[in-house]
């Protein structure tokens, strides 16, 4: 007899292609967290596209092969076009304060997307390790003169993980972004060692090429 399929709430933790990864509100039998799921035709008809961060219903579930669909879609309290995340709560926006070195007019752009969302922006100050510490704290000061209240961080060191790690911890979807090469992939290996995401030596094409990157890394603190 296959166990019983019912009808479970979870959150969409990836897309990946026709396929959706959830995470189920409460795990199922054998302890199952998460499911691979497809999507139910009626979703597309009605125009409703899947994102990362989205409440659903899953129906159909085969557990111990832990699949299933997605049957329904809750409302989204908002949504973050690129990347699409749904139900985000706060953007945190990451800058190196050297290897890159610090841009402020890029680091402006950042801010002013991140602001347009219209959820909470907060301001991590990464490699802290590669500055005098006078050199990092002038630039904390400026920054705080900008509004925002900076964490300085060094993913390689440790420095001011616990802090970062506590202000995820707080309910809601966080997501992360920032230029290209100041470690945003070793913040999250440094928090979520499970992901095992690549970390890439910041070449001197992909210097000359900040500037013109977007949001690109989201991460989910806490589902
Ligand atoms: N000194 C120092 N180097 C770091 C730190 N964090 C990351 N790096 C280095 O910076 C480089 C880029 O790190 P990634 O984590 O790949 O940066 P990223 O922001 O994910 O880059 P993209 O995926 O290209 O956007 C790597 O060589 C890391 O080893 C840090 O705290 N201190
Ligand atoms: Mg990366």
């Amino acid at each position: 007899m296959p166990e019983v399929a019912e009808l479970a709430w979870a959150r969409v933790m990836a897309l990946e292609a026709n396929y959706c990864r959830v995470q189920l509100d409460q795990p199922g039998p054998r302890g199952v967290q998460q499911l691979l799921c497809v999507r139910r035709t009626r979703l597309g008809k009605t125009g409703q596209q899947i994102c990362a961060g989205d409440r659903v219903q899953v129906d159909g579930i085969d557990w111990p092969a832990a699949r299933g669909a997605v049957a329904a879609l809750e409302p989204r309290q908002s949504l973050l076009e690129r990347p699409a995340v749904a139900n985000c709560t706060r953007v945190v926006v990451a800058v190196a304060l050297d290897q890159p070195p610090l841009d402020p007019l890029q680091l402006t752009r950042f801010l002013l997307t991140a602001e347009r969302t219209g959820v909470a922006v907060e301001l991590v100050l990464t490699k802290v390790d590669l500055l005098e510490p006078a050199a990092a704290r002038a630039w904390a000061e400026r920054l705080r003169g900008w509004g925002y209240g900076p964490l300085l961080v060094s993913a390689r060191e440790g420095t001011g993980m616990a802090e970062l790690r506590q202000r995820l911890r707080e309910p809601g979807i966080a997501v992360l972004c920032g230029p290209s090469g100041v470690g945003k992939s070793s913040l999250i290996n440094a928090l979520l060692p499970e992901l095992a995401l690549r970390v890439s030596a910041v070449s001197g094409r992909l210097q000359r090429q900040l500037g013109q990157q977007g949001i690109d890394q989201a991460a989910f603190a806490h589902p």
